[in-house]
């Protein structure tokens, strides 16, 4: 048990280190991606496996300029089909208590897409769920950073289990989904 526990300790920093390392490649990797522009799609070509990928509201993911894990998890959400703007800003407290975000429920980034909050690791897939189902609710949100998670891949494969919590306008958290990998 303690053995388990200092090895998830070892991992996790590990990831964080990781984490905080690749926002200069990060960075680089983000402005050759925005010089280079990903092809557009052609009217009846489909280029993903998501049918919803054309009508998918714009996102704009804001993190402070150093979060490399942010960045990776932008990436994550770009090849799930969204168009995704990157606000940096250093404080995001504002925004979260403006979006409704929960005390003690928050993480490294805040996205904004479809009115909706997006807290953290959040995987595209839910964003899509969310953005179908329409529910009444503030947003979704991964508290903490998560290893396995997208955007927090971890080196040697680690996961947690982890879930995704739906905020509703009272601002009460219900579980939305549950990722064992
Ligand atoms: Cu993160």
């Amino acid at each position: 048990m303690i053995r388990s526990t200092h090895l998830l300790a070892l991992s996790l920093l590990g990831v964080l280190a990781a984490c905080s390392r690749e926002s200069s490649i990060q960075q680089t990797h983000a402005a050759s991606a925005a010089a280079t522009m990903t092809v557009p799609s052609l009217p009846g070509a489909e280029v993903t496996d998501s049918p919803s990928v054309d009508s998918l509201p714009a996102m704009t993911v804001h993190k402070s300029p150093s979060c490399g894990c942010c960045g990776l998890w932008v990436d994550h959400a770009k090849r799930a089909g969204f168009s995704v703007s990157v606000v940096s800003m250093n404080d995001l407290n504002p925004l979260k208590v403006a979006m409704g975000v929960p005390v003690g429920g928050g993480s490294c980034h805040t996205a904004v897409v479809g009115g909706y909050f997006i807290e953290g690791h959040v995987p595209a897939a839910d964003i899509q769920r969310l953005l179908t189902e329409k529910p009444k609710a503030r947003g979704l949100t991964v508290p903490g950073m998560v290893l396995g998670s997208p955007g927090m891949e971890a080196p040697a494969g680690e996961v947690q289990p982890y879930t995704v919590y739906l905020v509703d306008l009272d601002g009460k958290s219900t579980p939305f989904s549950h990722h064992n990998r």
